[in-house]
């Protein structure tokens, strides 16, 4: 099966994104069907970016991810919200605050991905894990959002998608985040068809 990784660049007061640094850890090995992409930090080339990846590659699962650097815990991501309400800009400059994501489209959507047996193989190794109701209103949020209406608007909503915040590597080093990350794709594999 194919699955679909993302992280996202550094932005604002984050220089060093654990994100890409997993997403880099797994480039570097070259799995075959794994898809590797950073993310710009940007609104627009963000889903540019992302939307044409899908189309192309065909994934059998996404997991988009990136980093919470207030949070202690590996964050499950449950609902991505039609709102882009951020207190900084961009990388790009750009600031949203109060704007639909997409008009008059559903207000939120589900994430599809195992969370349930993500949150237990997490929890089994002892790495600290815990649920969250949304991902925020800036660009993980956005990404979010836009994938899972992609796939709503094209008859795909039975590809797992959704989004893993981590925390900062002080809160749950890079090789622990690495190992959350190794047994979220093992979850995929055996929960997708
Ligand atoms: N975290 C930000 C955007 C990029 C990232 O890694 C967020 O939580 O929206």
């Amino acid at each position: 099966m194919t699955i679909l990784i993302t992280g996202f660049e550094s932005f604002g007061k984050v220089m060093d994104n654990p994100s890409q640094r997993i997403v880099e850890h797994l480039a570097n090995q070259k799995r075959p069907n794994l898809i590797t992409q950073i993310l710009p930090v940007d609104y627009v080339r963000a889903t540019d970016k992302l939307i044409p990846l899908i189309e192309k590659h065909k994934p059998d699962a996404i997991l988009l991810l990136g980093v919470a650097q207030m949070r202690k815990e590996i964050s499950l991501e449950r609902i991505a919200v039609n709102i882009n309400d951020a207190s900084i800009p961009d990388n790009e400059g750009n600031l949203k605050q109060g704007q639909q994501i997409v008009p008059d489209a559903p207000v939120g959507y589900w994430s599809t991905l195992p969370l349930e047996v993500m949150y237990d193989s997490i929890s089994s190794a002892e790495i600290p894990v815990k649920y969250s109701n949304h991902a925020g209103a800036y660009l993980c949020n956005h990404v979010m959002y836009r994938a899972l209406h992609y796939l709503a608007m094209t008859r795909k909503a039975d590809i797992p998608c959704g989004f893993i915040h981590v925390p900062d590597v002080t809160a749950v080093p890079l090789k622990q985040q690495i190992q959350v990350i190794e047994l979220c794709l093992q979850v995929l594999k055996k929960e997708t068809v």
